[in-house]
């Protein structure tokens, strides 16, 4: 580190279609995990922040949800608020699954891969409507071949919306010290905007409810579709200096609730040590952790919803 070097500090958005490796390439940045990953889509649901540090630069990515063509009110407020985060950065990082790039390119993509194709060509739409250039990064360069990726790199560089390619796996790490060094450079010279030791800047009590319902999506992604929203009713530090978390796990339906609970609660049981767990490791004291599953019929139609994961509610 260059001690006279002018210290510099700025936001780095990631966009992207959903499953694309957002959060994963975030939490890789900066170095611990500040933003959930499951091999769903629609994993993210609001903008969270992550400290990533770069020499004398400080980088402060926002992982945004993904991009698609949305429906329901929950996945209009979702995209909003993914371009909105764009919209405020010094720099726009669209990360894109090259693996479905290829596998469509090739013929032999799944539904997946054809969806994921297409909200790329619609974030590219949206790019070039917001006359925003962005580092195109291709994700997902583990098991692929380089010179397969040429073509691809070709095609989505000829749309002219992106000022440089990056090729990277934010699994394994590749390239990403590159990226990382790119970005830094973008950021404007100032001051740091967090203190140096600071990583992650969500409330304790929604990262709590984030790593609940990232468990509840590892355990039971084939059945539940996207029908559950956590919220953390009490967060209490003890004298013992253990904290005591109570969660509500809000459903659409009874059947969905007998699917969390599981039988003889088993699956709740398992949601509930796994959370607990990484709780304990993130707060580094001891958790006690108390799970509710309710059913709360149109909880993606209510304001309040919103307003606890920062998101516009009429859009
Ligand atoms: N093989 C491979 N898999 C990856 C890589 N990066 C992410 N993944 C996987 O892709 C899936 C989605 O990762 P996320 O980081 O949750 O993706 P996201 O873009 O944040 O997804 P949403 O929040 O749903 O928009 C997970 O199963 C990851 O493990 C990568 O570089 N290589
Ligand atoms: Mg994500």
């Amino acid at each position: 580190m260059n001690a006279s070097a002018p210290t510099r500090a700025g936001f780095a958005a990631i966009i992207g279609a959903p499953n694309a490796g957002k959060s994963t390439l975030t939490n890789r940045l900066v170095g611990s995990k500040v933003s959930i990953v499951t091999r769903k889509v629609q994993t993210t649901r609001f903008p969270v922040r992550g400290v990533a540090m770069a020499g004398q630069a400080q980088i402060v990515l926002v992982d945004t949800p993904g991009i698609f063509t949305p429906r329901r009110r929950l996945d209009r407020a979702m995209v909003r608020s993914a371009w909105a985060g764009a919209e405020d950065a010094d720099a726009v990082v669209h990360l894109i699954d090259v693996q479905a790039e290829l596998a469509v390119g090739e013929g032999k993509g799944e539904g997946s891969d054809k969806k994921a194709v297409q909200d790329v060509r619609t974030i590219i739409e949206g790019l070039k409507g917001a006359k925003r250039q962005a580092i195109l990064a291709l994700n997902k360069i583990d098991g692929v071949k380089r010179d397969r990726m040429l073509a691809v790199v070709q095609e989505l560089f000829d749309t002219g919306v992106y000022s440089e390619v990056f090729m990277i796996s934010a699994t394994t790490g590749a390239g990403v010290e590159d990226l990382r060094e790119r970005l830094a450079g973008l950021m404007p010279e100032g001051p740091w905007l967090y203190p140096e030791d600071q990583t992650a800047d969500l409330p304790v009590r929604l990262l709590a409810a984030e790593i609940t319902r990232e468990k509840v999506y590892l355990r039971v992604h084939e059945e539940l579709p996207y029908a559950a929203s956590v919220e953390t009713t009490a967060f209490e530090e003890r004298k013992d200096g253990s904290v005591r978390i109570e969660q509500t796990i809000y459903v659409e339906r009874d059947g969905q609730r007998a699917i969390i609970i599981g039988d003889k609660g088993q699956t709740l049981k398992w949601i509930g040590s796994a959370s607990r767990e990484e709780l304990g490791d993130i707060l580094d004291r001891k958790v006690h952790l108390f799970l509710h599953v309710k059913v709360r019929e149109n909880w993606a139609e209510e304001r309040e919803i919103y307003q606890g994961m920062g998101l516009e509610f009429d859009v």
